[in-house]
């Protein structure tokens, strides 16, 4: 490739420090398995699976022919008042891979425009049921739930929200994150401490009065913020408070949905269901860009009123149910099944579990966090360079090392693929514990 072009300005990278990225471009252009090849041609193993997307490994054969049979078919088609057979089939396939209790399916394109849709979903749903009142929204501190303004509202990443802190949408409260380190450092899987903090979303519904909560929005594992797995009892408790209350539960479950957590859904995995869960990312494998938003019964139900002819949610997008995107959606499902990729990725957990723990002597090292194939271990941040330690990690990796390792500020994190080669996954964590203790 043109190296001018490599250096061009023109493009602006999303959540990149452009700037420093210009001056040594990682450009990927081509990848197979569990591989990438860059411009340069050097091959890099990638330990994050996409981000956070790919958990059946790039390029994967039955979800490329799907894909380049379906757009030789029907390449789009109008998405509203007309559908195609590919969207209803995906619709169709997810639902019935779900909790039981959750029947319908929205389609969107990202995970920011799922949340979105959830929200106004929720907001719509009591509206339809006469309780109007119900328009508080609740996140929680260090959620990520995308970058459009209703999940950046409920989210609770500090920097993705300073910018816009007189934008957020108003009506807006957070719950406490679950993070402690003085009870929780080191943890394998659940921290037992912690459950109680559920119970914040109890005093909120003190101080609002339940009644004008509309809906309680979490990661059932937070990823983004350096993956944060609930306590023991924690999820439960938030579904007992919101019953009582009347409030719903959505489950944010972009990166914990379709094998990440071992189940098709984290619900399953905690058994605690949702209201409605929110997804996209693993829906596809990352193929195309597509997400989905799951709905109760009888939260559809509650929308079909008014004259039959008449639209009962004035909501979509586009490219709502694109039918080359479901038909990525539907190869993807059909493989997870083929394959048994949700039972791989259940027997590789002990190991991915194993590796990132012995990390823990590491003098670097201040936590190492993990549930299901979600794992985060955490530097301790240079004196005055906050985020300094995680970015010289990530560019080493990349260049002396052949390998994609992701780092959010200090935090260095693992999504590893479902199908991951046990022996590969030792191999990248041998590397990567040889390049932290060459860093300073
Ligand atoms: N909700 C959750 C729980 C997510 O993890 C989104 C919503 C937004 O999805 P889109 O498709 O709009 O990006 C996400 C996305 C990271 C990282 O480094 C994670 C995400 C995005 C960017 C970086 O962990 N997750
Ligand atoms: N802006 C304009 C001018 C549009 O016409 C549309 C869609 O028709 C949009 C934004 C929304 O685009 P999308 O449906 O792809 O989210």
């Amino acid at each position: 490739m043109n190296a001018a072009i490599e250096k061009s300005p023109a493009y602006w990278l999303p959540f990149t420090a452009n700037r420093d990225f210009r001056k040594k471009p990682r450009v990927i252009s081509g990848a197979s398995g569990h591989y990438y090849t860059t411009v340069g041609g050097a091959k890099l193993y990638d330990t994050f699976s996409g981000l956070w997307t790919s958990g059946l490994g790039h390029c994967h054969p039955k979800i490329v022919e799907a894909v380049q049979q379906q757009v030789a078919k029907l390449d789009y088609c109008m998405g509203f008042q007309v559908t195609n057979d590919r969207a209803l089939e995906l619709a169709e396939r997810v639902t019935g891979m779900a909790p039981k209790a959750l029947t319908h399916c929205f389609f969107t394109n990202s995970g920011s425009e799922s949340v979105d849709t959830a929200l106004k979903i929720a907001l719509g749903y009591h509206r339809a049921r006469g309780e109007g009142n119900r328009t508080r929204l609740i996140g929680r501190e260090r959620a990520y739930h995308g970058v459009n303004f209703g999940g950046m509202s409920v989210g609770g990443i500090v920097p993705n929200r300073k910018v816009f802190s007189a934008n957020l949408i108003p009506g807006v409260d957070h719950i406490r994150h679950t993070h402690d380190l003085e009870h929780n450092a080191f943890t394998r899987g659940l921290p037992a401490w912690g459950a109680h903090l559920a119970d914040d979303l109890e005093r909120l519904c003190g101080l609002h009065d339940g009644s004008n909560i509309a809906a309680v929005i979490v990661e059932p594992v937070a990823g983004s913020t350096g993956v944060l797995p609930p306590p023991v009892g924690y999820l439960e408790r938030l579904r007992e408070i919101c019953d009582r209350h009347g409030i719903l539960l959505i489950f944010d479950e972009v990166i914990a949905a379709f094998g990440r957590l071992a189940k098709p859904f984290g619900a399953q995995r905690f058994g605690v269901t949702p209201d409605i869960i929110t997804t996209a990312k693993g829906l596809t494998n990352g193929v195309m860009p597509m997400g989905a938003v799951l709905v109760r019964d009888d939260i559809y139900d509650a929308f079909m009123q008014g004259p039959e002819y008449m639209i009962e949610l004035f909501h979509g997008y586009t490219y709502s149910g694109h039918p080359v995107a479901a038909s990525a959606g539907l190869a993807t499902m059909q493989v997870y099944d083929d394959e048994g990729t949700f039972e791989q990725a259940a027997a590789l957990e002990q190991h991915f579990e194993d590796l990132l723990h012995s990390f823990a002597d590491h003098k670097h090292v201040i936590d190492v966090r993990n549930f299901g194939l979600m794992g985060c271990i955490e530097m301790a941040p240079r004196d005055g360079a906050p985020g300094a330690r995680g970015a010289e990690v990530h560019k080493k990796c990349f260049w002396e090392e052949n390998l994609v390792v992701r780092n959010g500020m200090d935090g260095l994190q693992f999504s590893p693929f479902l199908n991951s080669d046990p022996d590969e996954m030792t191999r990248s964590f041998e590397t990567i514990r040889r390049v932290i203790d060459t860093i300073e």
